[in-house]
């Protein structure tokens, strides 16, 4: 079955990173095909005709695009090792706080990371501050190493842009700081077991790689959604 199983993707992205890990911690293998935004192929523009979004996971021909969609679909078609809690209401639980990282937090985090102070970036920090707030209280409220409890799970992964990304645009672009220890510690303590763990340290993307290419971007003034 995995053999019938594609993963289009490109390699810097947290949202496709987020399917891999779903992936390896399911123990499937699978065929990963690298695109190329700024020239989307033809494949990707018939698989996610809609958004024509990275990642597409084509399973059996089948494309499933969204990677939380995606995720959820792995989830209950390798219903081993699970991300999701099992407990009916813990999954509305999780998909609640997974459904504001994507449509809140990455936003506001993002915009902030590349707003220096005085063209706007105080007050987009203080959005982003606002928001991570709420996650650093979820992770104190039950004393939890990762958001899943003492594993790595749905809302981990669908936090993966926080605890690296977000780090490394920060320190190494544009010096704007987010997520510090004094502010965020709980935060900061699972950032660090996160890509301290074998998932993150096999799936989030090579600094060495990753912080030339914002670098670019930058140099470019062409970072998009800011
Ligand atoms: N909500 C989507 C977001 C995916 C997304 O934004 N992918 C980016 C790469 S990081 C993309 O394909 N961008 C191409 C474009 O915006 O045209 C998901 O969760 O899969």
């Amino acid at each position: 079955m995995e053999g019938d199983l594609m993963l289009l993707g490109v390699w810097g992205s947290p949202f496709v990173r987020r399917v891999r890990m779903a992936l390896a911690m399911k123990g499937v293998d699978y065929v990963y095909r690298e695109d190329d935004l700024m020239n989307k192929s033809p494949l990707l523009l018939e698989l996610n005709p809609v958004h024509k979004k990275v990642p597409v996971l084509v399973h059996h021909g089948k494309p499933i695009a969204e990677s939380l969609v995606i995720i959820e679909y792995i989830d209950e078609k390798w219903p081993d090792n699970h991300l999701l809690p099992v407990d009916p209401f813990d999954r509305a639980v999780a998909r609640f706080w997974a459904r504001y990282i994507d449509d809140k937090v990455n936003h506001a985090v993002w915009k902030a990371l590349w707003s220096p102070p005085g063209e706007g970036g105080d007050a987009a920090c203080e959005e982003a501050y606002g928001m991570l707030e709420k996650l650093e209280g979820l992770l104190k409220e039950g004393d939890k190493k990762y958001f899943g409890g003492d594993g790595i799970g749905y809302v981990d992964i669908a936090a993966n842009f926080m605890a690296h990304w977000s780090i490394l645009i920060g320190e190494e672009v544009t010096g704007v700081r987010i997520l510090t220890e004094d502010r965020f510690p709980a935060l900061c303590e699972w950032a660090k077991n996160f890509t301290g763990s074998s998932i993150g340290a096999a799936h989030f993307p090579e600094k060495e790689k990753l912080v030339p290419f914002f670098k670019a971007m930058l140099a470019a003034k062409s970072v998009p959604y800011t």
